[in-house]
């Protein structure tokens, strides 16, 4: 059954420099998750080559790495209910020529490099990247949503 869960989500230095900071946050409060983690932060390359490992030698490698660094990003975690999956259709398809209509990336963003914003793929990766950006005394759960409970029922859908 699927249940509640927290995900990694950040605003690339694109989407902060180009002013989308707001109107991202806004799509996520609209849709009722909490924001249980948020800063902003300037990538190290060392934090930049953690993040994306799984990317090391691949041919746009590089141009990732100068991307992520090159300003600040918006760091958040993300909690609801299936916030891994949910939230990766609320910003669309890596390529945002095939992101969905109304995703972020299919309104804010033309091409793979600078597609705004990233949000894990995965629990596991929501885990690692979560850990990577957050120490756990950055993460505020003790406040509650007025919309958790008319939302989803956060009880029963405790993951
Ligand atoms: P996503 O999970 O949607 O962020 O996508 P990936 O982890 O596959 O890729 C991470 C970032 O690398 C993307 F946001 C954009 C960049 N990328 C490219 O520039 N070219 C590619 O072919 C694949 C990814």
């Amino acid at each position: 059954m699927k249940a509640e869960e927290r995900t990694f989500v950040a605003i690339k230095p694109d989407g902060v420099k180009r002013g989308l900071i707001g109107r991202i946050i806004k799509r996520f409060e609209d849709k009722g998750f909490k924001i249980v983690g948020m800063k902003l932060l300037q990538v190290t390359p060392e934090l930049a080559a953690k993040h994306y490992e799984e990317h090391i030698g691949k041919p746009f490698y590089n141009r990732l790495m100068y991307y992520i660094t090159s300003g600040p990003i918006v760091a958040m975690v993300v909690e609801g209910y299936a916030a891994v999956e949910s939230v990766r259709h609320i910003v669309g398809a890596t390529d945002p020529c095939n992101a969905d209509v109304g995703s972020i990336r299919a309104d804010y963003a033309q091409v793979m490099e600078y597609n705004v914003i990233h949000a894990s793929d995965s629990v596991a990766s929501a885990n690692r990247e979560i850990d990577i950006y957050f120490k756990p005394e950055e993460i505020y759960d003790n406040w509650q949503s007025t919309l958790e409970k008319l939302v989803y029922d956060e009880e029963r859908y405790k993951g």
